[in-house]
Parts: C-alpha cells; sequence; structure tokens
C-alpha cells in the first residue's frame, strides 16, 4: 500500500516525458527488478487467469512486487475476449488491468491478430464459406475497435500482429494472409492507430534469431514502413534453450531490428532445460509430441550443475539486453514462476521444466539474482 501511495504521488509529480518513462521512474525501499532495471528498461511478466482472479495470490503478489511491465498470457486472446459473435467476454481483462492500474504497471494487450487461438467463426460466413476479403477485414476492424477502444488510454502498447512469419522467413500460410493478402498486416496497424493514437503498436514473433526468418520479419517490418504502416516497435519473443540459440545471433536480432528505427522488446522470455523433443523448437503452439522418461530428467529437482547453466545463460543474455539498454525498451518473461510455465507442457505434455527465474515455491532462483547485480552494475 505505501509502496502504491509512493508510485502515486511520485507519477503525479513527473507529469511529463513518454508514458514508459513514468513506469520506470520507480523508487521502492526493497531491491525487486523494478528498482534494479530503473532507467535500463521495463521489465515485465505475464498473468495468468489464477493469478488475476488470486487463486494464485501470492503469484499475483509476486508478480506486482518484482515487474513495472504486464501482459495477459491468455486472456485477451481472440478466443477468451470475443468467442463468439457480437460476443465479448472482458471480465478477466478488466481485472486484469485494474490491478496493473493499482500497482503502477505498463499494459500490454496480447494480441489482436493471430493464426491461432481465433475460432474458425471469424474466418467463415452463416452459409458456411468462406469470407471475402472485404468481410473478414470488416470483422477484423469490428474487433480492434471494440477491444482497443475499450481500453484506450490504459493499455499502452498492443501486440497489433502475432507470428506472420515461418522459419524460412516467408509469410505463414494463415486465413488472414490467404483471404486478405499481406496487406492484412498494415490493415491491422491502421485500424489500432485509428482507435488509440497514443498506443505502440507491436509486430511480435518468435525465433528471430534464426537468420532466415528475421531477414523475413526485416522485410515485413520494411514493407509495413513503405506502405505507413503505423508500427512502433518490434516484440522479439525469446522461447530460448540453454544452448541455442547463439548469442551472437541474439545479439544480432537486437541490433538489425533496432536499425530499422522501431523500438524493441523481449517479449516472452524463458529458457528451456530439458532436451529436446525435437530436432528443432520454436514455439509453434500446435507441435507435440509423446512423453517419454527421457524426455523429463528432473521431476523433483534441477541438479545444481544445471542450474548454475541456467544462471549462466541467464546472465549472458542480459549482459547483452543492457549492453543495448538505449533499444531496448522492455524485457518481459513469459511466466511469473516455473510453475506456471507453459513450458510444462509444451510440446511435451506434464514434464517439470524450470525456465524461469522464480522457483515453484515463489523463490528468487539464482538467475534472479544474476541479473539483479548485472542492472546494477550497469546503472
Ligand atoms: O503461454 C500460453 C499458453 O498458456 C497457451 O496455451 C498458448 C496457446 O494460446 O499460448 C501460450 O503463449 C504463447 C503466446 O501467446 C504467443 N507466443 C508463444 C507463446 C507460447 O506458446
Amino acid at each position: 500500500m505505501k509502496s502504491i501511495l509512493f508510485t502515486s504521488i511520485l507519477l503525479l509529480l513527473i507529469g511529463c516525458g513518454s508514458d514508459r518513462d513514468q513506469y520506470q521512474q520507480e523508487q521502492t525501499e526493497e531491491q525487486t527488478l523494478r528498482s534494479a532495471f530503473e532507467g535500463s528498461f521495463l521489465i515485465g511478466t505475464i498473468l495468468n487467469h489464477r493469478q488475476i482472479f488470486g487463486q494464485d495470490q501470492r503469484g499475483q503478489d509476486l508478480a506486482v512486487r518484482e515487474f513495472n511491465a504486464v501482459t495477459a498470457e491468455n486472456v485477451m486472446k481472440w478466443e477468451n475476449i470475443h468467442p463468439e459473435p457480437g460476443v465479448y467476454d472482458f471480465d478477466a481483462a478488466d481485472t486484469m488491468i485494474d490491478i496493473a492500474e493499482e500497482n503502477g504497471m505498463f499494459v500490454v494487450g496480447h494480441t489482436l491478430v493471430w493464426h491461432s487461438q481465433t475460432p474458425d467463426w471469424v474466418f467463415y460466413d452463416d452459409e458456411g464459406e468462406l469470407l471475402s476479403r472485404e468481410a473478414l477485414l470488416e470483422r477484423m476492424k469490428d474487433h480492434i475497435e471494440t477491444v482497443v477502444g475499450r481500453y484506450k488510454g490504459r493499455v499502452h502498447g498492443w501486440d497489433v500482429v502475432n507470428e506472420a512469419i515461418v522459419d524460412d522467413g516467408t509469410m505463414r500460410d494463415t486465413y488472414w494472409y490467404r483471404i486478405i493478402g499481406e496487406d492484412f498486416l498494415v490493415k491491422a496497424f491502421e485500424y489500432a492507430h485509428a482507435v488509440d493514437p497514443e498506443a505502440e503498436l507491436y509486430y511480435n514473433d518468435y525465433s528471430l534469431e534464426i537468420p532466415s526468418k528475421r531477414e523475413g520479419a526485416i522485410r515485413l517490418v520494411e514493407y509495413l514502413q513503405e506502405n505507413d504502416a503505423p508500427i512502433t516497435g518490434i516484440g522479439t519473443q525469446g522461447h530460448f534453450m540453454l544452448d541455442f540459440p547463439d548469442l551472437e545471433e541474439i545479439e544480432k536480432t537486437i541490433t538489425d531490428f533496432a536499425a530499422l528505427g522501431i523500438d524493441v522488446m523481449v517479449t516472452e522470455l524463458d529458457i528451456d532445460v530439458l532436451p529436446p523433443a525435437f530436432d528443432y523448437m520454436g514455439a509453434d503452439v500446435s507441435a507435440s509430441a509423446e512423453m517419454r522418461e527421457e524426455l523429463n530428467p528432473y521431476p523433483d529437482a534441477l541438479p545444481d550443475s544445471v542450474q548454475q547453466q541456467l544462471t549462466d545463460r541467464y546472465r549472458d543474455i542480459f549482459e547483452i539486453y543492457l549492453r543495448h539498454s538505449d533499444d531496448i525498451t522492455r524485457v518481459t518473461f513469459w511466466g511469473v514462476t516455473d510453475g506456471d510455465s507453459w513450458k510444462n507442457n509444451w510440446p511435451v505434455s506434464g514434464r517439470t521444466n524450470y525456465p524461469l527465474i522464480f522457483d515453484r515455491n515463489w523463490e528468487p532462483k539464482p538467475a534472479y539474482h544474476a541479473i539483479i547485480e548485472l542492472a546494477e552494475e550497469h546503472r
């Protein structure tokens, strides 16, 4: 309560500078990620349904204490917020945004236009025929106007389009692309900007460290810029593994996008410590593999040696982020604690993974202390 009051007074006193600056000019008495990364970039997390509604109150408390930016893990996706034609369910998103505002957090809306978690009805008419380009654009516009309009001035940045490219750098074959064409992205950005001209607008994707995919995303951003789409930033998701991708590629991803003159964000950071189920792993939610014992080697606890590898990996990655803090506006972890992570169930269901910086008991892991130390040195 005291820190909420303090934050509010501070925000009133600041009264100028960009939206984002306000959330970074935070001072708390205890050391937290928020205080350590102050002046470098926003440091964010996601909230899931249980955290939003207080069934995991410890998770919610930890999130609001440590982080100054928040993204909804699932509750703002089309299938949840707009499950049927004309039917919107804003309850969870409203509640999350209330929590964010009480705690002085920057709010990210995830996500407006995506091929996944979007009900099939979006793409079909009443006769079961695929919609025309005009009809689908109309539906997209209506969705964006309703959702962005409701949260105008309260959601500060939107993942406008999510995951439109595949690994070879070509456009993903989705209904959006097939029915509308490549300019579905231009339209989505235009519609969002028309409703809330102040909001930051992002393109968000994973595996941008793979050169062919990154080159495709660079071409896409250039195409958006040439067509005057109001894109302000790129979200590089950052679903990493202990040994993939190379640090050089992580760094180059940041510098290549920064060179395009847009903000760069790390939007979904986690580090998978388990053996890969496939040769290559991105973050395609439709991928899955059968459980085999050797794929779940640490069901009870993470061995010290692997914990050390995870700490070192987080340290190496944050060294890069801090080195480029002038270009990076936000780093968001995809989960509060290890127990929450999607990585326990993807691509193999029922594993015990350890990808984050808080453990299953809401306690900070060595990686947490390592990145705080780096951030303090950087200030
Ligand atoms: O973490 C999310 C998980 O709970 C959902 O089941 C899944 C499908 O909606 O989405 C996960 O989040 C994804 C994010 O929205 C987009 N990038 C990849 C993330 C991990 O799959």
